[in-house]
């Protein structure tokens, strides 16, 4: 039951991961044009409240699974800041341990099971990982995110499936930001219902969240955890959202005419760090951000001061070897 403290205590985890998230993410757009990150980086400044609403309703033992625009995820699920600033510098100390990059984060420890690069594949990942939590009757449950065009690739389709018929309790949501790189939603698909429409055809119960509320996703998604625990088979979200940034890289891409700034300053005008922000009291927030700035500052200089891997380690942690 919601109690004030444990109110008050929320929205200061909400804000502190939106922050962080916000601030992890404008602090790579800096470093970016130095070259000292070694990834590509697909960056979610604008759909923070996506992650951080569904990712504090879970356990640290919940896993969670994702795609390349994963940073907000892995941060908002309590991922280690030091290993991902060391990750997207290609070092040792990275929680890929470097060869991983900013499209391959997990962190395993605080439930960040998996995500990649490839569309869609952590949708059956996610599936398996979840279905072998409920075999162990861990008590565990699975959320696997989801872009709004990875979700026409065929696997999602069968592990809806499975996952109905085996009963998997897992969560997918879909973070619906309109676009597949340039592509809008409408041209890919016959109507905004959509998604909505065949998620539902799998007999799963669904619900759309259109405005970005953490707080209301993070109710949501709390009764929903409770259900899956209890047995009753998968969920879907759909989680309208806006990506500010263009699809790859720490610039805007404005200029090449696919989306207007319009369409963009809407979602800033509610903007949910703000809004959240503005819930909490001035001296909270400032304790908080200074906290935050500087764990940021720390894991930044973790990076620089950790060494690369050496060639030789190129050929640990792979399958096989001239033994086997
Ligand atoms: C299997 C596969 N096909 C194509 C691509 C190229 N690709 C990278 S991102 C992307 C669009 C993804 O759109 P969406 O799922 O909506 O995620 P968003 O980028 O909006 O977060 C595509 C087609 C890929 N990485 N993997
Ligand atoms: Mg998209």
């Amino acid at each position: 039951m919601r109690t004030s403290e444990n109110s008050h205590k929320l929205l200061e985890e909400v804000y502190k991961s939106l922050f962080l998230i916000r601030h992890v993410e404008e602090k790579i757009c800096d470093l970016y044009p130095t070259d000292k990150i070694k990834s590509p980086v697909h960056l979610s400044i604008g759909q923070e409240a996506v992650s951080v609403g569904v990712c504090k309703a879970l356990t640290r033992e919940d896993g969670v699974m994702g795609s390349c625009r994963g940073h907000a995820m892995y941060l908002a699920k309590g991922g280690n800041l030091k290993q991902m600033f060391a990750e997207l510098y290609g070092k040792r100390t990275g929680c890929g341990k470097g060869r991983a990059g900013s499209m391959h984060l997990a962190d395993v420890q605080a439930g960040v099971i998996a995500t990649s690069a490839i569309m869609a594949s952590t949708v059956p990942l996610a599936v398996g990982w979840a279905y072998a939590q409920a075999y162990q009757n861990t008590g565990n449950i699975g959320v696997c995110f989801v872009g709004d065009g990875a979700l026409d690739e065929g696997c999602v389709h069968e592990s809806f499936l499975f996952a109905k018929q085996k009963k998997v309790p897992i969560l997918i949501v879909c973070e619906n930001n309109e676009y597949a790189i340039h592509s809008h939603f409408l041209t890919r698909h016959p109507s905004k219902d959509y998604i909505l429409n065949w998620a539902s055809s799998y007999e799963m119960k669904c619900k759309r969240f259109e405005d970005d509320d953490p707080l209301a996703l993070y109710d949501y998604v709390g009764g929903v955890a409770d259900e899956l625990r209890s047995g009753s088979g998968p969920q879907f979200i759909e989680c309208y959202t806006s990506r500010w940034k263009e699809h790859v890289g720490p610039g805007d891409d404005f200029k090449l005419g696919y989306r207007g700034t319009e369409e963009v300053e809407k979602w800033k005008r509610k903007d949910q760090l703000i809004r959240i922000g503005k819930l909490l009291k001035p001296t909270v927030k400032q304790k908080i951000e200074q906290n935050v700035l500087k764990e940021i500052q720390e894991a930044v200089e973790f990076a620089e001061c950790s060494p690369f891997p050496k060639p030789t380690e190129l050929y640990e942690n792979v399958y096989g070897g001239e033994n086997e």
